[in-house]
């Protein structure tokens, strides 16, 4: 007799940089029950809105699980020795740099550290980059420069324990949502704190926000420059801290001058009230990201804070510091195994000789690269020209992220050899490879990761790896095999993989650098299994904590250095035809290309197609109606977007998020618009500083379904969601079908036994279909010359219920009421449910909705969005 053994197993949230411990409990069907972990000191137990449905992610139904050469299933070692085959053979032909690895701050550190000693010192060649010259370059080029190494010098207590919280180019209440619930529960205990957020847009985060300060795009250093200047006009400079530790004041202070004011686009009242602020608050930290970093003055924007906190001696002390918050699980583990390409293991740089030495003679690599590889803008450009022939993408979907996205798609699918490991064979890259190879995912993985505050935690699995799925590094350690270097790679767990890394880490703490776990060199196999999170450093000598507030700096001087950065123009101009700046970014509920949260319904009603903020003056300048589509184009491609009018961007500026692929809509992967402009020093894409024209695409109808089917699209606008038995649809299009029943039946792949019911509404150019089988809806369409008006939540939640007249009218009868569009993904709470009750039950905080509704009292994501429907309505009541 078998027992059940319940249990629980403690891992780490797959998404954002903050980290959040996770219990995972199998439910003994393949599924997990997930909660928030209560010891975690990420986040005490609480979880967003994506960390709360993990366990709506780890199904199998588009789970790749078998190797596939060329689209068809093959075995491991076919697959593996395809690969070795051609990489030997390019490398042969053409030279080790002919070849390269396309990473991913996803990967577990194990798996990095593999993947880098592999491409560094066994092919040897350093091309191989990763997603993180899309995410962080910026930041670790500026914390270099400033502080001669990458590291972040805060814990998440400073933003707890500062007075002053500074938010610039960070959507933090959606981004990095159970961070800001700690600011937001710290300030709610000791209201004199302040929040000031920096960012063009009206963000959620602002709802928090004490100042927002909506800045031009790519003003950042024009206005921390303002900000040095007033810290030595007030005389709040540190000056006995700068004497003993900073380089460079003076230069620095004299590349700050400028009409700052006109620059920011910052009223200047509101500026002098932030600078005021700044100045006289001691404890302040100042949290960036990709406003900050994705910007083709992302270094200088970065040098730029740290100068301001260098220059005031509040770096490394409690409450007080800058603090670049990483964005992927494991961006900054990526950081420190060197996944960048011109980057060796634990903060080693390629290009000094005598780190290189060292870590050849530890790897005991027959050939080590003597120059840095080629950064990601420049490796797709690489493989574009054919200079690189063989690629190997792992744990990320470069076809959809990458700047000029259109072109990268293209230079991947010319590209001779494509290797591509990932969960699912549905992206837009994967679609591309030669090769694709199962990975496991989160909740099969074993392995470690390390969030923004350096804090090391276990990722563990929970299920059984699916199929053929392989670990990331067993796959690497098994082509390892296949090329003839299996002795280096015979790993036979993560556990032996993190000793060999730190043991490497106490080497090069040896020659003088931060990074340093040397302390679990010696860790056993059952101490790493039941490894607790850990803040690095962790030697001999030293545990945790924070890095710089000593004035013990990691350049040659020891010191430290502030930088002279000037404002520069943004490196693409707007033109007559190419007038707008467009912005983008994140969403609450979704995840990046969305292979995993697309895939939880709750989690797809928040935004359910790829939409365009624009301002209602510009708004109506174009004839752009609310609801309708957007033709957005840029020298680079082209998008179609639903539009939003609000006065949350600025004029001149629009917004569209980053998430939609080929997979989910028609035209919406909005780095097809992006132009490949990287910061000089970083080398990081410029994603939030794109210029684009805008029209009203001319739609003749619109469209909205559901179906249980998935559908096979044909419309020049489509974008589909997951609904709970099945998938919603929006649609438009030029010319209507002339048959709309035969159009639906083919699109939502309908048996000809399915009964239709058809409601021709010819004055609203219109029609409104039901398909049924068996008595129970399988499909409904709504066409309409007009953006179509019924309710989504409603017609989401009826596919697969017995026939009833609201499938025809698309609202539920008088008596059924209709919840609106998710805002409370937990609970799953409508918008318009949350209006009634604020309503009825007079709900003035976003407390009361909490104890009316539950919306709001889980993970707090929405708790912005509840205060922004509570100010709405006192507007209305104040206004009537
Ligand atoms: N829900 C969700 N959370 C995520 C992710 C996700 O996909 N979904 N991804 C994770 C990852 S990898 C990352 S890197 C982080 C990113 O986290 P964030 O950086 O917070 O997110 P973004 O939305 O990319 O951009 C942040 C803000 O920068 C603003 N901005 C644009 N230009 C400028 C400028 O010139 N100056 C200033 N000051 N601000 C500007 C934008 O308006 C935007 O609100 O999020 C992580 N968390
Ligand atoms: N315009 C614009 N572009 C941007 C950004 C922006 O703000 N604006 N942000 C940039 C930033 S900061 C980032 S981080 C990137 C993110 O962009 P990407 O890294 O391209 O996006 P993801 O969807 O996270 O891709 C991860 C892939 O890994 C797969 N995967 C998941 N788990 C595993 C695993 O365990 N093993 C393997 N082998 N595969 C796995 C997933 O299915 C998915 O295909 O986008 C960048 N691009
Ligand atoms: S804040 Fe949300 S997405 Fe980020 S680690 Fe925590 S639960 Fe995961
Ligand atoms: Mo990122």
């Amino acid at each position: 007799m078998t027992i059940a053994r319940p249990c629980q197993i403690k891992t780490t949230c797959p998404y954002c940089g903050v980290g959040c411990g996770v219990l995972a409990a199998p439910d003994g069907a393949g599924g997990l029950k997930v909660t928030g972990d209560k010891a975690h000191p990420a986040n005490f137990g609480r979880l967003c809105s994506k960390g709360s449905a993990l366990a709506e992610t780890v199904g199998l139904d588009d789970r790749v699980l078998t190797p596939r050469i060329n689209g068809a299933d093959a075995s491991w070692d076919d697959a593996l020795g395809v690969v070795a085959d051609r990489f030997r053979a390019t490398i042969a032909e053409h030279g080790p740099d002919s070849v390269a690895f396309y990473v991913s701050g996803q990967l577990l550190t194990e798996d990095y550290y593999v993947a880098n000693k592999l491409m560094k010192g066994f092919i040897g060649s350093a091309n191989i980059d990763t997603n993180s010259r899309l995410c962080m370059a910026s930041s670790v080029a500026g914390h270099k420069r400033a502080f001669g190494t990458d590291t972040v010098p805060g814990t998440y207590e400073d933003l707890e324990e500062a007075d002053l919280v500074v938010l610039t180019g960070s959507n933090l209440a959606w981004c990095h949502p159970v961070l800001y619930q700690r600011i937001v529960a710290a300030k709610a205990a000791r209201p004199s704190m302040k929040i000031v957020v920096i960012d063009p847009r009206r963000t959620a985060t602002c709802d928090a926000a004490d100042m927002h300060l909506p800045i031009a795009p790519g003003a950042d250093v024009a206005l921390f420059n303002g900000l040095l200047r007033r810290i030595r006009d007030v005389g709040a400079v540190d000056a006995a801290f700068v004497r003993s530790a900073v380089d460079g004041f003076d230069e620095a202070l004299s590349a700050a001058t400028s009409k700052i004011d006109a620059e920011t686009g910052v009223d200047g009242d509101l500026l002098r009230r932030f600078y005021d602020l700044w100045v006289r608050t001691e404890k302040v930290v100042t949290v960036y990201s990709q406003g900050v970093n994705q910007s083709s003055q992302g270094t200088d924007k970065v040098n730029a804070i740290l100068n301001c906190h260098l220059a005031t001696g509040r770096i490394g002390k409690p409450g007080m510091g800058p603090f670049s918050v990483t964005g992927q699980p494991n961006a900054m583990g990526g950081r420190e195994v060197g996944g960048l390409a011109n980057m060796l293991a634990c903060h080693l740089d390629i290009e000094n000789a005598a780190h290189r030495m060292t870590v050849r003679d530890f790897w005991q690599a027959p050939a080590m690269p003597e120059k840095a590889g080629l950064k990601a803008v420049e490796m797709f450009d690489a493989i574009e020209r054919g200079a690189i022939k063989a690629l190997w993408v792992m744990a990320t979907n470069p076809a959809v992220s990458m700047p000029e996205a259109d072109r990268v798609r293209a230079a991947i699918a010319g590209c001779d050899f494509v290797v591509v490991s990932d969960i699912t064979a549905q992206t837009d890259t994967a679609r591309l490879a030669h090769v694709l190879l199962p990975a496991t995912g989160w909740g099969e993985k074993e392995g470690t990761v390390t969030n923004s505050e350096r804090r090391i935690s276990r990722q563990r699995g929970a299920l059984p790896a699916p199929g053929a799925a392989r670990h990331d590094w067993r796959i690497l350690c098994d082509f390892a095999a296949h090329m003839g270097w299996g002795a280096a790679f015979d790993y036979s767990s993560p556990a032996e993989i993190f000793r060999e890394y730190a043991t490497l880490s106490g080497i090069a703490a040896g020659m003088g650098k931060d990074f340093d776990i040397s302390g679990l060199a010696g860790i056993s196999d059952a101490e790493y299994a039941d490894l607790a999170p850990v803040q690095w450093p962790v030697s001999a000598t030293r545990s945790g904590g924070r890095f710089f507030g000593d004035g013990q700096f990691f350049t040659e001087s020891g010191r430290a250095k502030m930088l002279p950065v000037r404002t520069t123009a943004p490196a693409t101009a707007a033109d007559r035809r190419y007038p707008f700046r467009l912005n983008t970014g994140r969403v609450r509920d979704h995840w990046h290309t969305m292979t995993r949260t697309a895939k939880s319904p709750r989690l797809s009603q928040h935004m359910a197609e790829p939409y365009l903020e624009i301002h209602p003056d510009d708004a109506s300048r174009l004839g752009l109606r609310p609801a309708g589509i957007a033709d957005v184009e840029s020298r680079a491609g082209r998008v179609l977007a639903r539009v939003i009018v609000t006065d949350r961007v600025r004029p001149g500026e629009v917004f569209v998020p980053m998430h939609w692929t080929a997979e989910t809509a028609a035209l919406g992967r909005v780095d097809a618009l992006v132009a490949s402009v990287v910061d000089p020093v970083s080398g990081q894409p410029d994603s939030k500083g794109a210029v684009v024209g805008i029209a009203s695409f001319a739609a003749g109808w619109f469209g909205f379904a559901v179906s249980v089917a998935k559908p096979r699209l044909d419309a020049p606008y489509w974008a589909m969601a997951r609904a709970r038995d099945g998938w919603r649809l929006e649609l438009a299009g030029v010319e209507a079908p002339e048959d709309w029943e035969a159009w639906g039946r083919a699109v939502f792949g309908l048996p000809p036994e399915a009964e239709a019911l058809v409601v021709s509404d010819a004055a609203r150019g219109g029609a409104r279909l039901a398909f049924l089988s068996e008595g129970r809806l399988q499909a409904a369409l709504f066409v309409s010359a007009q953006p179509v008006a019924v309710s989504r939540s409603f017609m989401a939640g009826q596919l697969g219920a017995a026939a009833a007249p609201a499938h025809l009218s698309g609202q539920p009868g008088q008596d059924v009421p209709d919840p609106g569009a998710t805002v409370c993904a937990c609970f799953d709470v409508g918008v318009n449910t949350i209006l009634a009750s604020i309503e009825s039950q007079q709900l003035a905080s976003v407390e009361a909705i909490g104890v009316a509704l539950q919306a709001g009292t889980n993970c707090g994501s929405c708790r912005p969005e509840l205060a922004a429907l509570l100010t709405s309505t006192l507007h209305r009541e104040a206004a009537e």
